[in-house]
């Protein structure tokens, strides 16, 4: 990447977003074969990362690094420059920063503080203050200017943002206990026996300037700085470095496993849920399709549903989302499910607790029944033969 493409960008700015959109979301299994998990579909017309990046556009963050890795295709398509989300090319944008090849091979990203490190001259040409690193994995409504001020005025190096979780979860996370001034003291990545069940979200505000004495140094000391949660964090509290938690009180989702982006679709679907869409306070971008708008045709019968454009329902819809361009037969039933982009289902299907991927085929009278801890997943050009004469 070279250096001159940013020279424009020379003037400092305060904070840089840096999202982290390269893991491979392994346990999302079918969903995340051929596409990276922030660009897995969520809620009908938005991909998980929209809500990352929202959030930047509804603090006030104008400046965004989308850090690519596994799978980057869809991401890159669905992110561009970030203009969809209003993020202006003049005063900033979106960059998508991908591994790219030198001389002495490929570079992947080792970890979430390699990744940062690898990317340290694009953050150093906009000359950041401070900057918010992120994932692209999380499905929350969060205005990071209030985390901004915080860490200012407890004049942190790095601030951490927390929440609470059911403890039989805290396993997963890294884990920290604080002081009475929110200063963090302990902390675990991960931890078997956790000590509290005060979570990390995986959002940071570091302030630059150390952050990259940090990783620079460990380059030369030939130290592993690879990772946040295991390697920085421990790193910064060994030397006594000014850490804070600051805690978040709103809704937020790893959405990590199936049954969670299932879960998270459906409050979503929920108008009274704190997730809800038409909250005009704060509003979700993304990047979609045009389509014809969607037709219910009088055999149809939809109720409790997000139905986006291009749907043309014979069948009967209840409690569900259908993405753009579904196709649903007569006399099918879709329950509790989720249904993506460019979906056919054919006549006398019943699709229940199912979560079904982009341009899947169900033939006629085929069955998918899941169970609310056990969504059937149906995966992107997946065909679903239906039950023969002697199955039915
Ligand atoms: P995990 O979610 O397990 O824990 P990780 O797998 O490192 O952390 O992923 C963090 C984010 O970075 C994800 O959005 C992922 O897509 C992305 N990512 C991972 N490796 C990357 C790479 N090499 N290049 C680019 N992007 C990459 C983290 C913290 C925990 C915290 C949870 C909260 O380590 O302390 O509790 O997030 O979900
Ligand atoms: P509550 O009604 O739960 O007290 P507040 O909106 O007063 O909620 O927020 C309490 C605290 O939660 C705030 O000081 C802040 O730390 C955090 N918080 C809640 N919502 C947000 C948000 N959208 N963005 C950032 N921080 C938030």
């Amino acid at each position: 990447m070279s250096t001159r493409l940013f020279s424009s960008n020379m003037r400092k700015i305060e904070t840089l977003a840096m999202i982290l959109a390269g893991g491979q979301g392994s346990r999302l299994g079918k969903l995340t074969k051929e596409i990276a998990k922030p660009a897995v579909p969520f809620g009908g017309k938005y991909r998980i990362i929209d809500f990352a990046l929202s959030n930047c556009v509804n603090s006030g963050i104008k400046n965004v690094g989308v850090v690519t890795q596994y799978q980057p295709r869809e991401l890159n398509k669905h992110v561009g420059n970030g203009e969809a989300w209003g993020l202006n090319v003049h005063s900033g944008g979106a960059t998508i920063l991908q591994p790219y090849a030198s001389v002495d091979g490929e570079k992947w990203f080792k970890g979430t503080a390699n990744a940062i490190y690898q990317n340290s001259s694009f953050i150093d040409q906009h000359n950041p203050d401070y900057v918010l690193v992120l994932s692209g994995d999380h499905i929350y409504k969060m205005d990071y200017q209030r985390m901004l001020d915080f860490h200012k005025s407890k004049k942190a190096a790095l601030t951490v943002g927390v929440i609470p979780v059911p403890i039989e979860e805290a396993p997963r996370f890294g884990i920290m206990n604080t002081d009475q001034t929110d200063r963090i003291i302990e902390f675990e990545e991960k931890p078997e026996k956790p000590k509290s069940n005060l979570a990390s979200m995986g959002v940071y505000i570091f302030d630059w300037a150390l952050l990259k004495k940090y990783l620079d140094e460990d380059q030369s000391k030939r130290r592993e700085l690879e990772d946040f949660g295991k390697d920085v964090i421990p790193a910064y509290l060994g030397n006594g470095e000014n850490i804070f938690a600051y805690a978040f009180t709103d809704y937020w989702k790893d959405v990590g496993t199936i049954e969670s982006l299932w879960e998270a679709n459906m409050e979503f679907l929920d108008p009274t849920h704190a997730l809800n869409i038409r909250n005009s306070d704060w509003r979700i971008y993304s990047q979609n399709p045009s389509a014809p708008p969607q037709f219910l045709t009088e055999t149809s019968n939809v109720t409790d549903a997000m139905i986006v454009d291009g749907c043309y329902i014979a069948g009967e819809i209840t409690h569900s989302i259908l993405s753009h361009n579904v196709k649903v037969g007569k006399g099918s039933i879709v329950e509790n499910s989720i249904v993506m982009s460019g979906v056919t289902i054919g006549e006398n299907v019943t699709i229940k607790y199912a979560i079904i991927g982009d341009n899947a085929k169900i033939h006629d009278g085929a069955y998918l029944v899941g169970k609310e801890k056990e969504i059937m997943v149906v995966g992107y050009n997946e065909e679903i033969g239906g039950l023969t004469d002697d199955e039915k």
